[in-house]
Order: C-alpha cells, then sequence, then structure tokens
C-alpha cells in the first residue's frame, strides 16, 4: 500500500489540487439584495481557498428552487457578477472552487416563492422547517411537478451550470442529497408518481440521473459531481431501499463519466451509523474521485484514505471557524470551536472573522 497523504496535491481529472482536504458545501444565508453572494462571501471563499477544492453553499437554479432566507442563486446576470468576485479571490490565492448547484423541491415556504407552492415529485409535505423572513417555519404544503415541467428543470440546471462557467468555476455540483428536489425523486418515502418517473428504482433515479447527464454535457463531465445521501433521514426524507437505489444510480453515473461523487455518509450532521449501508458498494462502482463527507476528523480521514476507502475529504463546520484548517490539521494545531448563533445569517461576525494560527498568536 503506497503512502499516501491528505496534504498532498491531487488530481480532479484536468484540475489539480494541492491537498486532499474538501471544503464542504455549508449554507450561511448571508446572500445580498437579488439573492447576490456579497463582497463578504468574496471575502469567507478567499479565506478558505488553501482547501485543496471548495464546494461553496447550495445555490439556486431558479427562483422556484428556492428553500431559505437568502440564499444565494445562480441564474441571473447580477448573481453571475457575484459569483465571478467569489472564483477570482479563491483563484487569486491558488485555490480551486465548484459551484454547488440545488433545487429544493419541497423544502420551501409560500413566503420566499412569491405564493406560490414549493414543487415536489409528489403532494407529500416533509415533516421539516425552514427558515424565512421571520425566523423557522414549517415547510408549506406542495404540489406535484407535471411531467410535462421536468424538462424546465432539467433546463434550469443545464443553464445555472453554463452561467457557472461564466462565472469562472472550475466545475459544478449537483446537488442530490438531503432531501431536495432530486433525492424527493429518488426516495419512494416523497415519490409515489406512477409515471416515468416514479415506481422502479430506475424510474425514481431518471430525474437525478438527466440533470447531472445536461450538467455535464453543458460543461464537461470532468467538470461536473454530485452529492449523495443514501440514508440519511435530512429533510424528513425516507427510502425503504436505499443500497438497491444507491447502487443502480452509481452504476450509472460511472457510465456518464463524471468526475466525483461526495457522499454523505450516515445522517448528515449525525451519527455515521444511523441506518446499514455498504459505502464500499459505492466506491468499486464509480471509477473516478470518491469524496466521503460527515463526522471526519484527521484520524478518521488518515486512516480511511490509508485504507481506499475514499479520495478526497469534505469538512463542514470545521471549515466555518477555521479559514486556515488544512494548515492546522497538517500541524496538528488546536482548532477554533464554531460558535452556533452566527451559522446561518448576520454579517461578518461568525463569518469573515474566524483568526487563522497566525492571526490568534498575534502575527
Ligand atoms: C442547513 C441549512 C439549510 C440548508 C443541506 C443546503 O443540508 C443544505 C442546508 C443545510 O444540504
Amino acid at each position: 500500500m503506497t503512502n499516501k497523504t491528505l496534504f498532498e496535491p491531487y488530481a480532479l481529472g484536468p484540475i489539480t489540487l494541492s491537498n486532499r482536504v474538501v471544503m464542504a458545501p455549508l449554507t450561511r444565508n448571508r446572500a445580498g439584495e437579488g439573492l447576490v453572494p456579497s463582497e463578504l462571501a468574496a471575502e469567507y471563499y478567499g479565506q478558505r481557498a488553501s482547501a485543496g477544492l471548495i464546494i461553496t453553499e447550495a445555490t439556486q437554479v431558479s427562483r422556484q428552487a428556492q428553500g431559505y432566507q437568502d440564499t444565494p442563486g445562480l441564474y441571473t446576470p447580477e448573481q453571475i457578477a457575484g459569483w465571478q468576485k467569489v472564483t477570482d479571490a479563491v483563484h487569486a490565492r491558488g485555490g480551486r472552487i465548484f459551484v454547488q448547484l440545488w433545487h429544493v423541491g419541497r423544502v420551501s415556504h409560500i413566503d420566499l416563492l412569491g405564493g406560490d407552492a414549493p414543487v415536489a415529485p409528489s403532494a407529500i409535505r416533509a415533516a421539516t422547517k425552514t427558515f424565512v423572513s421571520n425566523g423557522f417555519a414549517d415547510v408549506s404544503e406542495p404540489r406535484a411537478l407535471a411531467f410535462e415541467e421536468l424538462p424546465g428543470i432539467i433546463n434550469d440546471f443545464r443553464q445555472a451550470a453554463a452561467n457557472a462557467i461564466k462565472a469562472g468555476f472550475d466545475g459544478v455540483e449537483v446537488h442530490g442529497a438531503n432531501g431536495y428536489l432530486l433525492e424527493q425523486f429518488a426516495k419512494d418515502g416523497a415519490n409515489v408518481r406512477t409515471d416515468a418517473y416514479g415506481g422502479s428504482v430506475e424510474n425514481r433515479a431518471r430525474l437525478m440521473l438527466e440533470v447531472t447527464a445536461a450538467v455535464a454535457e453543458e460543461i464537461g463531465a470532468e467538470r461536473t459531481g454530485i452529492r449523495i445521501s443514501p440514508v440519511s433521514p435530512a429533510n424528513g426524507i425516507s427510502a425503504s431501499d436505499p443500497q438497491a437505489q444507491y447502487d443502480f444510480i452509481v452504476d450509472k453515473l460511472d457510465t456518464l463519466g463524471i468526475a466525483y461523487i461526495h457522499v454523505v455518509e450516515g445522517a448528515t450532521g449525525g451519527p455515521r451509523d444511523v441506518a446499514p449501508f455498504d459505502y464500499s458498494s459505492l466506491r468499486r462502482r464509480f471509477s473516478k474521485t470518491y469524496i466521503a463527507n460527515n463526522g471526519y476528523d484527521l484520524e478518521l480521514a488518515t486512516s480511511q484514505l490509508a485504507d481506499g476507502k475514499a479520495d478526497l475529504f469534505a469538512f463542514g463546520k470545521p471549515f466555518i471557524a477555521n479559514p486556515d484548517l488544512v494548515a492546522r490539521l497538517q500541524g496538528g494545531a488546536p482548532l477554533n470551536q464554531i460558535d452556533p448563533a452566527t451559522i446561518y445569517g448576520g454579517g461578518a461576525a461568525g463569518y469573515t472573522d474566524y483568526p487563522t494560527l497566525a492571526e490568534a498568536s498575534g502575527n
């Protein structure tokens, strides 16, 4: 066995990463007017450019795709210009950055959608909350998408991917995880459709695969990745057959030739062993890069790398509180602790003011 380390360069297809530590997508609810990423966002991501790869916070492909207050989009000229400042800041510091594109589906509220109902595979309301202008609220009753509407949603992802390249991103991650639209189609707890997008494992996978194929066709499979969370109960989702479903999905993703699968192992932000699942089956089925996420620390990442279980490791909350997380992990330095009160929404406090090690020691 070769003695790989987390801190050596890694070739993600044509893109060279300076190390194997990935900044996971993290929702921060700080977009400005028009859901444009702010100047502070450019500073925040620029501060974290020593990650091997940054994956941005989830970003809407359309107005209908929004489910929370002040999350950014990538479907207007102003949003493209705002993201250009972010990618410039990261590239100026030698980093690499993909944008995570999402559609929240049923995890939304009429107040965010101009009074329209959220859309979903089936009219089944999720037992979950979202965050609107006056705080947390139960999600609204969704309506089932008509078959005829699905090409438009696929096209929204395709167009946002094209916009991502215009804005200077190195690639796109399709958000296929955490109980949002593409996972709502994939999991039978949210999808009781009787058309070509519901019923069998194959039918339930269809939208996720068609969206991914469209993005890959638009910007290149080598710049396309996807995040999945086979057994996560996030946002009130459930599945009766996750192993069969995700074995099938990953076989097809491999055929598409995309750059990576990014796998949330276990319950998003929670226990890794929430339900039995054989992640090595996904690893075997996918010939390119496997990014592992959820509850990793230096020790677990190091041992999983040595065992060949994953190629890259995505860290979420530690990156919020530690802009120089890579240097801290490499040097065995202590980590800043996250302030839970400033994760979602607000300004610079808890966003761009976490100190690097050098700053903390007064240098
Ligand atoms: C936390 C709060 C709001 C959204 C996800 C995009 O879970 C999210 C998210 C996380 O993927």
